[in-house]
C-alpha cells in the first residue's frame, strides 16, 4: 500500500466554498487503488464487528439507515493508516483553517441494500464540542449514484440555529426540511465519482435517500476537530454518552487530549 501522506492542494476557490457553505465536494483525493485496498478492509472489518441486526422492517429508521461500526483504527493496522493520513487531516486542517486536528472518531457507514433515509440532522447536536471547528470527511469505498444514498447537503446551512437540538428521526426530517426549504439554502445532491471525497462541518444540515440499488452503500468517515477543541459540558443526554464513548477522561473546560484523540495533523 503506497503511502497517503502526501497533500492534497486546495485552491483559493475550493477554501472560500468551504468557508461559505461548510462542505465540499473534492474529486480525487483517493486513487481507484486505494479505494479498492480499504474497500477489502473495512468490508471485512464491518463484517466481522457487526452486531446480529434483525431484519430490516423490524428496525427503526436510524437502524435502516445504516450500519455503523466505530473506531476500527483502534482494531486494524491498515484502517489506522488512513483514519491518520495526513492527506485527509490536512485537508480537514486546511477547510477549518486551524494550526492542526485530532481525531474525535472514526465510522464506517454502510447502507444496506433497501436500507431506508438518513433523516436531516447536524452532527454537532450530539459532540459537546465547544467551538464549531470540527468536520467529518465522508469518503465512499464505490463509485455512489443518488440511487444509493450519495450524502445531500444543504449550502450555507450552518447559521441556521432553529432546528440544532433536534436528534437523528422522523421529526428531525420533516421539521429541518420545512426549516431549509423556508430559508432558500441550495439542496447539494450529485453522485460521487470513485475516489471523491466530501467534507462537511458540526452545524451543516445533511441527509441521504435511501439505497434502492441491490448493492450496499459502504462508506468510512473520519472526524476531525481543532487541535486546542475545549469539552464543554454536556447539553443532554446524547453529549453526555458521546462524552464518554469518544473522548473519556476528557475535562470539562479543558482542551481534548486523551489517548483516544490524538493529533493527526499540525502545520509546523
Ligand atoms: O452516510 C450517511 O447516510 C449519513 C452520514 C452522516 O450523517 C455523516 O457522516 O455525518
Amino acid at each position: 500500500m503506497k503511502s497517503l501522506n502526501g497533500t492534497y492542494s486546495l485552491s483559493a476557490e475550493q477554501k472560500q466554498f468551504y468557508r461559505e457553505n461548510e462542505f465540499i465536494k473534492l474529486k480525487n483525493v483517493l486513487s481507484a487503488d486505494e479505494i479498492a485496498y480499504f474497500e477489502t478492509v473495512i468490508t471485512d472489518q464491518v463484517s466481522r464487528l457487526s452486531p446480529n441486526l434483525a431484519p430490516l422492517e423490524a428496525r427503526d429508521t436510524y437502524g435502516k439507515a445504516f450500519i455503523q461500526i466505530t473506531n476500527i483504527w483502534k482494531r486494524n493496522e491498515a484502517v489506522k493508516q488512513l483514519v491518520f493520513s495526513t492527506r485527509l487531516a490536512g485537508i480537514a486542517s486546511t477547510l477549518m483553517q486551524v494550526d492542526g486536528v485530532r481525531l474525535y472518531h472514526d465510522q464506517a457507514l454502510f447502507k444496506e441494500a433497501g436500507g431506508g433515509y438518513t433523516p436531516w440532522h447536524a452532527d454537532q447536536y450530539y459532540w459537546p464540542l465547544e467551538s464549531p471547528k470540527c468536520i467529518t470527511a465522508w469518503i465512499p469505498l464505490q463509485q455512489t449514484s443518488l440511487a444509493m444514498g450519495a450524502l445531500e447537503f444543504s449550502a450555507g446551512s450552518q447559521h441556521l440555529l432553529s432546528a440544532r437540538g433536534l436528534a437523528i428521526s422522523d421529526d428531525s426530517e420533516v421539521a429541518i426540511e420545512q426549516m431549509l426549504t423556508a430559508s432558500g439554502c441550495d439542496r447539494v445532491i450529485e453522485p460521487f465519482d470513485l475516489g471523491e471525497v466530501s467534507f462537511h462541518s458540526g452545524w451543516l444540515y445533511h441527509r441521504a435517500a435511501p439505497n434502492t440499488t441491490e448493492h450496499t452503500r459502504k462508506v468510512m468517515c473520519v472526524i476531525y476537530m481543532d487541535k486546542e477543541m475545549i469539552l464543554k459540558a454536556p447539553s443532554h443526554a446524547d453529549q453526555q454518552r458521546d462524552w464518554h464513548t469518544w473522548c473519556p477522561g476528557a475535562r470539562v473546560g479543558e482542551p481534548i487530549d486523551t489517548p483516544l484523540n490524538p493529533i493527526l495533523f499540525e502545520t509546523n
